[in-house]
């Protein structure tokens, strides 16, 4: 059989394809082609007003949104929180960048979080650069912990390709605590919490390729390079296991069922430039089967790389840990629709989506089986397919990004094509402004797909709002589902860069908290050191501590109570290292206090009930004003005192 006998697609659509690879590349060198003119544009623009005063998405002062939007942030490495449908914004949750208003990547408790498990390489290469933490990331994907197919609340989950790291957010405070740096990995993109029977495990791609021990002896040898799948212990935030993998890993998702996990590879080939990342006819999705992994580990048919547990699933290798089904020439997206059955492929630089069948995903396990046999569908949308969502009603919506479009198409209407029928699965296509990365939908990826709304990340704003200069900001669109015709009703400029989101109903999120415990695990490492010092942080005492064994570190420990600190002035002496430690006895819905000591780059947040501590070095001899940033009372300019420094005896 020919190649494209096997894989259905037509040499014609493959030559459209290598049009669309040439375009894509043409975005890399600045020279991207939008297409339509901007007449047609301007007439879509007064066709999306129209929808928008039709109304349905409005949500007016004092209502509140029904979903609860996560949002990814890429570079800027924070989470977002936006009201779905309103698309405000409503908060920023700092993770792998440093945060000036929340002091987050500088405060103790963010540092601890930051460093518990960064590798000697990194707390080496951090101190040639004198920091304490990477206070950057890309942070591409963000997903909710799930039980039985729907989301729990619990957790989010999210990625660092910048640094080879996943980090949790916790459901009830929103805010992050735990991160982790990967070893063995490099770039960790492609992230999903497994579905079933919960989160036990958040899978993640290795999306880079380098030698598997990269310590420099064998770096110009490709041959020796590997990629690594990461099963991450979602409750320990621990390396469960890894699995070696042939080609590169793009994005990844988990099944309805607990059995598999799937990623996408677009450089199977092992090229090192772009020619070679696009040279083959086709890449492939590596298919993991979860119970045979965990069997081969506990049998001990691994090597310990950098204390985890490696298993080899290349190619050759054994046929009951991974097998690799052909697709189209660098793919994107894998989207695990809520059928339980259709894993759907975004061909990326083939025009079409490729649909497999997870449920005879064990015909191709420890066979010789053909395993392009599980591929059902491979319906051609447009150019540029990248991600997929689905409405919970057998459709799927894919972004188009050379076309800048939205397709819905239906999965059986599809499958029926693919078996010879004369049917379109294409049932309606919608114009976004500009170049769509991913959309998601109400609930979509669960089992509880609600097909009401649907997010449209575009990368490029171009004309859509007035110009900020030569940096534009992204355009998140909201289209609305619910009808046979998609209706583009609201764009909304986003600091860069997001590429992902999930709309998760606000029931799921029932025990967010207002004010928080003041027995928390966030500040336990600070509560050991205030014992240490004598200090019970519940039975609140404000005083100056001087370490017995080391006599130039202080620990200041103050109470804050708006519209006061605890401590109108604390005295230091030059050169010394200062620890002050910041608890908040006010307990009251919105209360929060700050805590900035000027001239020394530190700034912190207090929430109510809740204690933050910073070190920093009290350098050069004075007063040094502290003041509280957080807007508390009437009389929150006051609040503020005195840091005296007294110069070093001669
Ligand atoms: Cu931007 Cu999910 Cu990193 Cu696609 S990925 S667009
Ligand atoms: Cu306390 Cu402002
Ligand atoms: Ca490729």
């Amino acid at each position: 059989m020919s190649e494209e006998n096997k894989t259905g697609i037509s040499r014609r659509s493959l030559l459209g394809a290598t049009a669309g690879g040439a375009a894509l590349a043409g975005t890399l060198g600045g020279r991207l082609a939008l297409g339509s003119g901007t007449a047609g544009l301007a007439g879509l623009a007064a066709a999306s007003r129209a929808a928008a005063a039709e109304g349905g998405f409005e949500v007016n002062p004092g209502m509140l949104d029904e979903y609860y939007g996560f949002w990814s942030s890429g570079q800027t490495g924070e989470m977002r929180i936006l009201g779905i449908p309103s698309m405000r914004e409503l908060m920023r949750v700092p993770v792998f960048n440093r945060c000036s208003a929340t002091g987050w990547g500088s405060t103790n408790e963010s540092i601890r979080i930051h460093q518990r498990t960064m590798t000697e390489k990194t707390k080496k290469l951090l101190a040639a650069n004198g920091k304490k933490v990477h206070d950057n990331g890309d942070l591409h994907h963000v997903h909710m912990s799930m039980t039985e197919g729907k989301y729990d609340g619990r957790f989010l989950f999210m990625n660092d390709k910048a640094n080879t790291r996943v980090a949790r957010v916790r459901g009830d405070v929103m805010k992050c605590d735990a991160i982790l740096e990967i070893p063995n990995a490099k770039g960790i993109h492609g992230m999903r919490p497994q579905k079933w029977p919960r989160t036990n495990y958040v899978f993640c791609n290795g999306e880079d390729e380098a030698p598997l021990v990269n310590d420099g002896t064998t770096m110009q040898d490709v041959s020796t390079y590997v990629n690594v799948f990461t099963a991450v212990d979602a409750d320990k935030w621990d390396v469960a296991w890894q699995v070696l993998v042939s080609g590169n890993l793009d994005n990844t998702d988990a099944d309805y069922e607990g059995k598999w996990a799937f990623s996408t590879s677009y450089n199977s080939e092992m090229g090192m430039n772009l020619a070679d990342m696009t040279a083959s006819e086709m890449d492939h999705v590596v298919v993991f089967n979860i119970a045979e992994i965990e069997k081969g580990i506990a049998a001990g048919d691994f090597q310990e790389v950098n204390g985890v547990k490696v298993i080899d699933g290349r190619k050759g290798q054994n046929k009951k840990y991974t097998r690799y089904i052909p697709v189209a020439n660098n793919p994107h997206g894998c989207n695990m629709a809520p059928d339980k059955k259709h894993l759907c492929i975004g061909g990326k630089l083939s025009p079409t989506v490729t649909v497999i069948d997870v449920t005879k995903l064990e015909t191709i396990f420890d066979t010789d089986a053909d395993p392009r046999s599980v591929v059902v569908a491979e319906p051609e949308l447009g150019l540029g397919p990248l991600h997929n969502a689905f409405d919970g009603q057998g459709n799927v919506f894919t972004s188009l990004f050379l076309d800048s479009q939205v397709v819905k198409w239906n999965l059986e209407k599809a499958i029926a094509a693919y078996n010879g029928e004369k049917v379109d699965p294409i049932l309606d296509k919608v114009d976004v402004q500009y170049q769509p990365g991913h959309l998601k939908t109400s609930m979509g990826e669960t089992l509880e797909a609600d097909g009401k709304w649907l997010v449209c990340l575009c990368k490029f704003s171009k004309d859509r709002f007035l110009n900020v200069g030569p940096l534009k900001p992204e355009n998140d669109q909201l289209i609305d589902i619910s009808g046979d015709k998609m209706k583009v009703l609201h764009d909304g400029p986003n600091f860069a860069e997001p590429h992902d989101a999930i709309a998760v109903h606000a029931s799921k999120l029932t025990n967010i908290k207002s004010v928080w415990d003041r027995q928390d695990a966030m500040w336990a490492e600070t509560r050991k050191q205030a014992e240490a010092d004598g200090i019970n942080l519940d039975d609140w005492q404000d005083t100056v501590i001087r370490d017995k064994d080391d006599p130039t570190k202080v620990r200041v420990y103050m109470s804050s109570q708006a519209p006061n600190y605890a401590l109108e002035s604390f005295t230091v002496k030059e050169g010394d290292e200062v620890t002050v430690i910041v608890t908040n006895l006010d307990d009251i819905d919105d209360l929060t206090h700050g805590f900035t000591m000027g001239n020394h780059g530190v700034a912190m947040e207090i929430g109510p009930q809740a204690t933050s501590s910073v070190t920093f070095v009290a350098a050069a001899a004075g007063v040094y004003w502290y003041y509280c940033q957080w807007f508390c009372h009437a009389l929150h300019m006051e609040m503020r005192g005195r840091m005296f420094v007294e110069p070093k005896a001669a």
